[in-house]
């Protein structure tokens, strides 16, 4: 028995979109899921108390950063990343592999892992599949991801060849170096960039080592968004229906949807809280800049339809004047208001599932939001 479990409750008659279960350690979770981001063992700006008030199931956490800072020796010794940051429910943990290759330059990619250094010292580091693997289980994260290397787009194919090989190698060290298997599991990261058929080796590599659920990585990496869609409709059939498949670093609402139609069931971002720190709100009307002018004496909330805790309590302009001001509780309520938003989404997502109507669901949603269908 695996620490994490998966179970599909329905698929939707209109889209073949899954409504499922997570069950984990430290709870179950309800997907389609949205999960905010926790880089540096804090979602910025906010109380694990408001996560939790506003929705949050889960929350993702990076092993890069933890291992740079603090370290993951002083986390193992507070317990743990959920007792020293507080956090109750089930934490995700991505493997660094990713971030490696979008922060540090001067990467050395080898079959024994990776030479690069740190971004914030300019020290030099090394990253393997053990040494992400150790690392994650000192921070206990329910879900460990695999070390992999998500190539750039566009990336030749005689690369992303040798590179989806390698990551499958990588993949097999990782279930061989994972010591805590009772109470952490690992999930595989398919890659191959928008290659079918090495999206169909890297699948059917990462299958035969019978991972308890899969990502689909090197997605959202500048391509376009039909690329995606197209990638995701010829990979997701690809994966084990028993088993949760997760679409990383995506969290726009056109994009959340299109890919749980597309049979994904996880999705995490710094998307909401990055935007919110810039003073944009994600609106069931299409983004709201909450610093333009136009809003100086709007005594509105951020968004007519959200019954969030800000959009109850605070008005534009209010919001405006302290994201103008740089002041830290304008940040505070941008960050609260979007995240609520992309969790209430995922939330009417999974009802429209219940009731057979994803596509209409869809399509109400676009409508609204002013984006185009393709
Ligand atoms: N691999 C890992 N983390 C990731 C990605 C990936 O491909 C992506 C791609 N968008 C985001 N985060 N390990
Ligand atoms: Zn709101």
């Amino acid at each position: 028995m695996t620490a994490v479990t998966y179970e599909l409750i329905k698929t939707c008659k209109q889209s073949g979109a899954r409504l499922g279960r997570i069950h984990t350690p430290h709870g179950s979770i309800e997907t389609p899921i949205f999960m905010p981001v926790g880089t540096l063992a804090t979602v910025k700006t906010l109380s694990p108390e408001e996560l939790e008030e506003m929705g949050s199931q889960i929350i993702l956490s990076n092993t890069y950063h933890l291992w740079l800072r603090p370290g993951e020796d002083i986390i193992e010794e507070a317990g743990g990343l959920h007792s020293f940051m507080n956090w109750k429910k089930p934490i995700l943990t991505d493997s660094g592999g990713f971030q490696v290759f979008s922060l540090s330059d001067l990467r050395d990619i080898k079959e024994e892992g990776v030479h690069f250094r740190n971004h914030i010292s300019g020290e030099k580091l090394f990253l393997s599949p053990e040494k992400a693997m150790q690392i994650q289980n000192s921070l206990g994260s329910d879900i460990m991801m695999a070390f992999d290397e998500c190539p750039p787009y566009p990336a030749e194919r005689d690369y992303m060849k040798k590179s989806v090989e390698r990551t499958s190698r990588w993949a097999e060290r990782c279930l061989e170096a994972h010591k805590n298997t009772e109470k952490q599991a690992v999930f595989g990261i398919v890659q191959g960039g928008e290659y079918e058929d090495l999206r169909k080796q890297s699948a059917e590599d990462l299958i035969s080592l019978d991972f308890p659920g899969y990502a689909v990585g090197g997605l959202s990496v500048g391509e376009p968004k039909d690329v995606m869609n197209k990638v995701l409709e010829f990979t997701t059939p690809l994966l084990p229906e028993e088993k949760p498949r997760y679409l990383m670093g995506v969290g726009s609402a056109d994009s959340l949807i299109d890919g749980v139609i597309r049979g994904i069931d996880m999705f995490d971002c710094v998307l909401p809280t990055r935007v919110a720190r810039n003073g944009t709100c994600m609106t069931s009307t299409g983004r709201v800049v909450v610093r333009n002018a136009k809003y100086a004496r709007d005594f509105g909330p951020l968004d007519e339809n959200c019954s969030c805790h800000v959009c109850r309590n605070y008005s534009r302009a209010y919001i405006r004047h302290l994201v103008k001001c740089n002041e830290t509780f304008g940040f505070r309520l941008t960050s609260y208001h979007n995240l609520y938003f992309l969790l209430e989404l995922m939330e009417q997502v999974r009802q429209a599932i219940r009731e057979d109507r994803l596509l209409d669901f869809r399509d109400e949603v676009f409508e609204k939001y002013g984006f185009n269908k393709p």
